[in-house]
């Protein structure tokens, strides 16, 4: 091989980089935020075939799991998704009835892998600043480098297209967040707005962010911490299976959606 060439090292960085851009135009799901809930999303709604890519603000994915609690970076997981662990190939033990660890860097590891295998691309360092809006329903995001946003410079953001757009942000709920202050109408809250993420009580919120998954304006799903903070339900701390069921629950129902017709053009 020739000496090795700093042009072509750019190259090919840029060549790829931009066919990964243009590949992502027009997607089936866009889902904001790498964190649990939206990884196990992105990796079904791939595995079956379909468009996805995700969205994450920070350098690195993985949300809120790389920690576990406080720092001791374990996770515990529920009886209902265990087999969550087992389809991703994460590693579990048995702690006490119902109740099982995981280490939580092997967990996110795993789930970013299993995401990009099945043919969800990531795009890391990118901020979700806003939805692309027609009259009757949300049809895409608004992105731009999260260096942008943090050097707080004035610089147009680019978009993309999607027939469904998926909230996975976590505790702030920001998709959702944009769509109340800019868009015509309402979520379909009680309140009609967010209703506010409550304090901590496990086990109401682990059985809460499932029935919390689901469309909260046409075209715009909420999944993991993000349901409950739209519709109030509490935070549950560093128990993780609510946020893998969210994941799977929101891919399925997703997966039932697309199938139909009528929905906003992909290309
Ligand atoms: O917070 P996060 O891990 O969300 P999750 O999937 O899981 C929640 C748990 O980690 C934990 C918990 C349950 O045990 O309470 O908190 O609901 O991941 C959300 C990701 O979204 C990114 C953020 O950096 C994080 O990685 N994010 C937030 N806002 C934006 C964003 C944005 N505007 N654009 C892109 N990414």
């Amino acid at each position: 091989m020739p000496e090795l060439d700093e042009r072509v090292i750019t190259a090919a960085i840029v060549d790829r980089f931009f066919e990964k851009l243009k590949a992502n135009l027009s997607l089936d799901v866009a889902i904001a935020g790498c964190g649990p809930s939206g990884l196990v999303a992105g990796a079904i709604l791939a595995g079956a075939g379909k468009r996805v890519a995700l969205f994450e603000r920070k350098l690195s994915v993985g949300g809120g799991m790389w920690g576990g609690g406080m720092l001791f970076n374990e996770i515990v997981v529920q009886e209902s998704a265990v087999h969550l662990l087992e389809r991703f190939g994460i590693r579990y033990r048995p702690y006490r009835d119902g109740y099982y660890t995981a280490d939580s860097v092997e967990a996110i590891s795993s789930l970013t892998v299993a995401a990009l295998r099945a043919g969800a691309t990531i795009f890391n360092a990118v901020t979700v600043e806003d939805v692309v809006m027609r009259p009757d329903r949300v049809i895409g995001l608004v992105i731009n480098w999260s260096a942008v946003d943090i050097a707080g410079l004035h610089v147009d953001p680019l978009a993309i297209h999607a027939r469904f757009v998926l909230d996975a942000t976590g505790h702030d709920t920001e998709v959702v967040r944009v769509v109340t202050k800019k868009m015509p109408g309402k979520l379909n809250t009680p309140s009609g707005d967010i209703e506010g993420e409550k304090s901590m009580w496990s086990d109401r919120a682990e059985t809460l962010t499932l029935e919390n998954t689901r469309e909260v304006f046409p075209g715009l799903y909420v999944a993991g911490m993000a349901a409950n903070a739209t519709y109030g339900g509490p935070r549950m701390g560093p128990i993780f299976g609510g946020m893998l069921l969210s994941g799977e629950k929101v891919a399925q129902e997703l997966l039932a959606r697309l199938g139909e017709g009528c929905l906003p053009d992909g290309e």
